[in-house]
């Protein structure tokens, strides 16, 4: 049922930041052939070779939501709507990191899902009850036991996209959630994705990229269906549904949910030629990119980059983008810095003005944060200093 539409070529697993000691010793690197396809039947587009999960989210797993503004304040302005509006008296998140989310709710009332050891540890050194699995009816039946009532609210963001078993996904979240209780989900959103041609957003974790389409289709199997959803700017346009069981008629449909689906299908996001079509930018998007970095090295000028995030990692290896362009990124993350980018070896320096400022054009690898980004470092672009991205097609950015 699944017909493929992209090849992304052979990728690196896209947060395995090397030390300086793999790359001594030549330890092999994990690599698989990143190609991307959509099922006609679920209308759902995801990757088509997978990772085993234990693989991807180990015990020295990088990645800390913490390190964006942009993601602390949003989970802010989320924690308090969902207060305001269903005053839960016991939450779930799964998928909860560094607790970017969970630490705007009270102790007392929450469970947190997160299997990376050294990840999970930090919500566990706040004080907050952290399950260091994955998420499963296992682990469903469990926090059952301790929450006979069910759940008020189970929230998770960025992480049912990176689970291959969605049926065991949505069994386990129906074993626990209370009649009237509420699921939140937020990830990228299948539409925006397209128009940005960020095709970045597919990698080993990013297993499926969802639309209302295919979440609706995905979701009424187990009498789930959304009431409600929200447009979000953060990484690069995300969706927030909010899911109730079918027979608590406490909300209403909102003319929201009807709207985006109206978007989607007028994207005709339910048909196969609209991703061929997105493969042909796709391809013209590496061309243009490699010409434009092409140009800027051919002055003798100095490129960085910015961000060293999981999308950058299938952009440069896709384009095959080296050291030989990119001099080194810039990065906030404790866990990334002093390492290299997956595949392609890029250093990554820990985030100083003085490294930003001896160059002359910056790769934006987390352009998703461009508006927070340009902030910090309007100076730098004061100076003259200009940011290339590749999104939505590749150019220098003139306006800030
Ligand atoms: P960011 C990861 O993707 C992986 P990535 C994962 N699969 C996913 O879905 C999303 O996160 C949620 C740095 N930075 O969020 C911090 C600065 O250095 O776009 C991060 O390393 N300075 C789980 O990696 C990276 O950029 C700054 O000022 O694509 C951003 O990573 C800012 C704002 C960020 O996710
Ligand atoms: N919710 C945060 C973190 C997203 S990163 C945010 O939106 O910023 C994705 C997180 O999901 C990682 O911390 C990862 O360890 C976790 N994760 C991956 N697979 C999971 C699974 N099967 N069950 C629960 N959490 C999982």
């Amino acid at each position: 049922m699944i017909k493929k539409f992209l090849d992304l070529g052979m990728q690196p697993l896209a947060n395995n930041y090397l030390k300086k000691n793999d790359l001594k010793k030549k330890r092999k690197e994990l690599f698989y052939h990143l190609e991307v396809g959509f099922n006609i039947k679920t209308k759902m587009v995801s990757i088509i070779n997978t990772v085993p999960s234990k693989k991807m989210f180990d015990d020295e797993y990088p990645y800390r939501s913490s390190m964006s503004k942009t993601m602390l304040l949003s989970f802010k302005k989320l924690s308090k709507h969902l207060r305001a509006l269903y005053k839960p008296k016991s939450i779930l998140e799964i998928g909860s990191n560094d607790g970017s989310l969970i630490k705007n709710f009270s102790k007392k009332r929450v469970i947190c899902v997160e299997p990376c050891k050294n990840v999970a540890k930090i919500t566990q050194r706040l004080g907050y009850r952290t399950f260091a699995d994955f998420w499963d009816i296992n682990l469903a039946r469990k926090i059952k036991v301790i929450n006979k009532k069910g759940i008020d609210l189970i929230y998770s963001a960025n992480t049912l996209s990176h689970i291959s078993n969605l049926d065991s996904v949505f069994k386990s979240i129906c074993h626990v959630i209370s009649d009237k209780g509420i699921l939140v989900i937020e990830d990228p959103s299948l539409l925006e994705c397209l128009k940005n041609v960020s095709y970045d957003q597919f990698y080993n974790e990013h297993i499926y990229v969802f639309s209302l389409i295919s979440i609706n289709e995905l979701i009424k199997k187990y009498g789930l269906e959304v009431f409600d959803i929200e447009k979000l700017e953060t990484h690069g346009g995300s969706l927030r549904y909010f899911i109730k069981k079918k027979m608590n008629k406490k909300f209403g449909i909102n003319d929201r949910v009807k709207k985006q689906l109206y978007e989607e299908k007028k994207f005709r996001l339910h048909k196969y030629s609209t991703f061929v079509n997105f493969r042909k930018k796709v391809e013209k998007s590496k061309k243009n990119l490699k010409k434009i970095l092409y140009h800027i090295k051919k002055k003798g000028k100095k490129i960085i980059g910015y961000g060293a995030t999981a999308k950058a990692s299938t952009v440069l290896n896709y384009c095959n983008i080296k050291d030989e362009t990119i001099d080194y990124f810039l990065d906030t993350t404790p866990d990334k810095v002093n390492k290299f980018m997956p595949g392609t070896h890029i250093f990554i320096k820990p985030y100083d003005k003085k490294y930003l400022n001896s160059s002359d054009y910056v790769f934006l690898g987390a352009w998703n944060f461009k508006k927070e980004i340009f902030k910090k470092e309007k100076k730098f672009l004061k100076n003259g200093g200009r940011f290339v991205t590749h999104v939505t097609k590749p150019h220098i950015i003139k306006k800030f």
